[in-house]
């Protein structure tokens, strides 16, 4: 990547940097079985057992619009919908294959309720899309294989074939960027060690993507593995490095940077419960508190969170995540603008919580109760006024009686319990 196609990305995701806040959703035949999108490799299902899921499949209580309206009142600001995963099936009206959602007895293109839904509340959309398909005869693996070195049987007698899944899965690229309007987000999942970048003729499905929609961005697991995170961590980037680095199940510790310590767009992926895909019985919930503390940390590292649910088979969101989302969407309605075009504050990470910032506004997250004041280590002469963001009302900054001991400090009051308890919701 030259210097000129890093300034592109940085054009690029500039929206997404201020969003900061999206919606994953893991949906597609799994949520029948509901044991998590791995279940086919999982339990070793064959295509034929797996079979009886594509001809039950019928989300009749799918209602896109009532997705995006859960999403928008969460404070989210993007969303972004599994049209394929490993097992191969489509979540949209593609004229290569038959294991599509249009050929089962619901008939819909739930990839286009999608997007046209979430368009109309004013969110941004965005496509995963699995590099993996156990479904394909020309994918190297099959399902309970997960290693690709570990062939199937048509890839075993003739390695060339895979050739012919790589034109398949880029004209499922085109297809999705063609026919579904202006999509913000492409979500590649994933790479292994011995199976990426140019493996997937990455140049050319890059190429394409920017001839057909420049201002697209993309995740780096084109390249990344479980391994590594590929060269988008590095200062020599590859053309198909992707915009943004995607941290898994995990926060990293200094947020992302490449080699020269500059920061990188990152998004971290988390799942509201255990699971990706639905799972049933899976009650592991995060609460509405972990879920604000770990988005507020995020910011403050420069990163997004894109937070995970896994509609059931009927098409609904499980009434657990429902209740999650409605608290944090409570917190965001007071408290969004220390999320959207924030980022790292100028400031070390104060021993209380967190601080995020925007412009000369710098952000207290108080994660825990204060004995006296909270003190602002360092900004003695640079706070100007404090105030509550949740109400507007007016923090106090009376000095503690020893605040000589502390020349270079302020000191901000949260004298009332009702402070200590600004809209988190507790832990249940
Ligand atoms: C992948 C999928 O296998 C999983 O089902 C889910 O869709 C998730 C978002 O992405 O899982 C991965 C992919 C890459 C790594 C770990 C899990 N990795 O690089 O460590």
């Amino acid at each position: 990547m030259s210097g000129n196609e890093i300034e592109c990305r940085k054009e690029r995701t500039k929206w997404f940097l201020e969003d900061r806040f999206g919606m994953f959703i893991h949906w597609g035949l799994y949520a029948i079985p509901a044991r998590g999108e791995w279940v086919r490799s999982v339990e070793h299902i064959s295509s034929e057992d797996y079979q009886v899921y594509f001809d039950e499949f019928n989300p009749d209580r799918y209602d896109a619009r009532e997705w995006a309206r859960t999403a928008k009142a969460a404070g989210m600001k993007y969303a972004v919908l599994t049209a394929k995963h490993h097992d191969g099936f489509c979540l949209f009206d593609s004229k290569l294959t038959d294991y599509k959602s249009t050929n089962t007895q619901s008939g819909r293109d739930l990839v286009r309720e999608f997007v046209d839904a979430f368009r109309a509340e004013g969110l941004k959309v965005g496509l995963y899309y699995s590099l993996l398909d156990w479904h394909h005869p020309d994918y190297p693996a099959f399902g309970d294989l997960i290693h690709p070195m570990r062939a199937n049987e048509n890839y075993r007698r003739d390695p060339a074939r895979f050739e012919h899944y790589l034109d398949y899965m880029h004209g499922q690229v085109r297809e999705l960027l063609t026919n579904y309007g202006k999509l913000d987000i492409m979500w590649f999942d994933f790479s292994y060690e011995n199976l990426k970048g140019e493996a997937w003729r990455a140049t050319e499905l890059m190429e394409m993507i920017r001839s057909i929609q420049p201002h697209l961005i993309i995740d780096n697991r084109l390249e990344a593995s479980g391994e590594e995170g590929g060269s988008i961590y590095t200062n020599n980037p590859s053309p198909y490095a992707g915009d943004f680095a995607s941290p898994e199940q995990i926060i990293p510790p200094n947020g992302v940077t490449d080699a020269a310590g500059n920061s990188i767009p990152w998004e971290a992926c988390m799942t509201l419960n255990n699971n990706w895909g639905y799972a049933s019985t899976d009650r592991t919930y995060k609460s509405a508190k972990t879920v604000i503390r770990k988005l507020v940390e995020c910011v403050s590292k420069n990163g997004n969170l894109l937070l995970n649910v896994g509609p059931d088979a009927k098409g609904e969101m499980p009434r657990k995540t429902l209740e999650v989302l409605e608290q944090v969407g409570d917190w965001m309605t007071q408290n969004g603008d220390s999320i959207y075009g924030c980022g790292q504050a100028d400031f070390p990470k104060p021993e209380w919580g967190r601080y995020t910032q925007k412009g000369n506004k710098l952000f207290a997250h108080v994660f825990e109760d204060s004995v006296g004041p909270v003190n602002l280590v360092g900004l003695a002469d640079k706070v100007r006024y404090a105030r509550l963001l949740a109400d507007g009302s007016e923090v106090s900054s009376t000095r503690p009686w020893n605040a000589k001991m502390y020349p270079n400090d302020a000191f901000i009051n949260f004298a009332s319990p009702e402070h200590f308890s600004w809209p988190l919701p507790d832990e249940r």
